[in-house]
């Protein structure tokens, strides 16, 4: 589907003209300057190809100036633009919605610095997860943060929606973790915000408002984080439950008896394993009976070998006992560890496969968080096959609703009901994926009117034209 169902373009936007492409040729060189159809087209798509927009351009710069020039000039121009990194977002904020320019950061990807005495680490926006946790580990030290898009998803992406993703429960939120950032603001600007204290209390700390502004309010170019320390010894327990009440207390237990060392807690129901299993290569459940309702992945990394293997086996055999837990199997090496991850991190993966996926990604407190996937289930009966699955650990539910295909009964089935119990619970409708355009309009249920006056106000303090991102993260209506 177009993306352009969701807004009306805003008749204040200037469109491109020949002059345009020879200003932005002359400062980023021809061959930054990208008009190919396919690699528009694929630029334009997003990773579940449920949003596409018509952009005709795509800017690659390799510096700050060069992006500073950039903004400068559209910003004089009125011409609109959406930032993009890694192009994995999952609610339409990362693409056109409709001839937006789009200025990518693959380009800008250079380690800067690597302070091993404190374990700071300083790059350009560009630089790709993975890498970055490869370049780490290969210096002793890791990513604070981990996700199943890692091999795409770039830094100044994660920093911009303030991923949450596999390490949160033991390192917490970019907010935390994120010392300084370099951004670029709408009218050309440079903001240095590089700092690599942990403590710095000179008046506001203006680098929080990047953090998960998803492209609204400025580009972050350099970005300085804060790595914690490889530790030697990581296990990671495959187990079953057979009622999400179990599920619940394993947790609970969990943080008391593996405390200092669990470093991720992740559930999946019955139906987000046979999706995963069913659709991806070469692999299968590695507990030998299937009958399971619920499984949960429990990683603990520490220093101590031995004794952190221990504890895990120690927990695993007391869960059994008490029956919280109904099986369950401690990976014996590397390989069958990363199976144990590939299932959990497949999940999206394989939940585009069957045609249509209706996402959402809920903050809820953990006693209610698996009603909303039974009553989802309920109300639509057989026209979609309903998965639950998340970071249990951080109260993070990720409901994803299957149908062959897109359509306007089934989605008036789903919202605005899914919003509304959500709301009343007090949730939030994205623990961490971000609003983008799904949910713009949608931000209601969960920030008071007041506060989204108060952001509407800060964009247009930063953004006066509207030329970043437009049509994502704030309803029209208030800006
Ligand atoms: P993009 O998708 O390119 O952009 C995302 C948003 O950030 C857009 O609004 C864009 O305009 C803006 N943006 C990007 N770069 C910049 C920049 N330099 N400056 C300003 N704005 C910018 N998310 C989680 O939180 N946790 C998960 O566990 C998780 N797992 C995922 C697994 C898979 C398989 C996939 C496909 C996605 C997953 N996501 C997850 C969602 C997504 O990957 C993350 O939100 C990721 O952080 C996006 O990074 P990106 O570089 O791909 O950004
Ligand atoms: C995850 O935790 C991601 O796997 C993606 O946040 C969730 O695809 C999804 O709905
Ligand atoms: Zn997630």
């Amino acid at each position: 589907s177009s993306a352009a169902t969701y807004a009306q373009r805003n008749p204040s936007y200037s469109t491109l003209n020949s002059s345009d492409i020879t200003y932005f040729r002359s400062i980023l060189g021809d061959k930054n300057v990208v008009q190919d159809e396919d690699r528009l087209s694929a630029a334009n798509t997003d990773w579940m190809r449920k949003y596409k927009g018509s952009s005709q351009l795509l800017l690659l710069p390799k510096t700050t100036e060069e992006v500073s020039k950039i903004l400068f000039y559209c910003n004089s121009r009125r011409l609109a633009v959406v930032p993009q990194g890694g192009n994995t977002g999952l609610v339409g904020g990362s693409v056109p919605v409709f001839n937006e320019v789009i200025i990518n950061m693959a380009s800008m990807d250079k380690i800067i610095s690597l302070d091993k005495v404190n374990g700071i680490l300083t790059c350009e926006a560009g630089c790709i997860l993975e890498n970055l946790n490869n370049y780490l580990t290969s210096e002793g030290f890791i990513m604070p943060l981990d996700l199943g898009a890692k091999g795409s998803c770039q830094i100044g992406g994660n920093v911009s929606t303030n991923a949450g993703g596999l390490r949160f429960i033991r390192y917490g939120s970019l907010h935390g973790n994120i010392l300084g950032l370099e951004v670029v603001l709408a009218n050309g600007t440079v903001l240095d915000m590089l700092g690599t204290l942990r403590k710095d209390n000179t008046g506001y700390d203006l680098k929080h408002l990047f953090i998960g502004s998803e492209g609204s309010l400025g580009i972050v170019t350099k970005v300085s984080i804060l790595t914690p320390a490889k530790l030697l010894s990581t296990n990671l327990a495959f187990l079953a439950c057979n009622d999400y009440l179990s599920c619940q207390k394993l947790l609970f237990e969990a943080k008391r008896e593996l405390g200092e060392v669990l470093s991720a807690f992740e559930f999946m129901d019955s139906h987000a394993i046979d999706l995963v299993l069913g659709h991806l290569e070469g692999l299968r459940n590695p507990l030998p009976t299937s009958s399971y309702k619920f499984y949960v992945l429990i990683e603990t990394t520490g220093s101590d070998e031995s004794y952190d293997k221990a504890k895990l086996e120690a927990f695993l055999l007391h869960s059994m006992e008490c029956a919280l837990v109904s099986d369950g199997v401690i990976a014996q090496d590397i390989s069958q560890a990363s199976t144990f991850w590939r299932i959990r991190e497949g999940i999206s993966e394989a939940s585009v496969k069957l045609g249509a996926v209706y996402k959402y990604d809920l903050s809820l407190p953990v006693e209610k968080l698996y009603d909303i996937v039974e009553e989802m289930s309920q109300r639509l009966g057989d026209v979609a096959k309903v998965v639950g699955y998340g970071h249990l650990g951080d109260g993070n539910l990720h409901l994803n609703i299957l149908t062959a295909e897109y359509s306007d009964d089934i989605l008036a089935k789903i919202e605005p009901f899914v919003y509304e119990w959500t709301s009343m619970h007090r949730g939030s409708i994205s623990a961490e994926h971000g609003l983008g355009l799904m949910k713009a309009d949608k931000i209601h249920y969960s920030k008071s009117s007041e506060t989204v006056q108060l952001m509407a106000s800060i964009k247009k303090l930063l953004d006066p034209n509207c030329i970043l991102n437009p049509y994502k993260v704030l309803p029209q209506s208030v800006l």
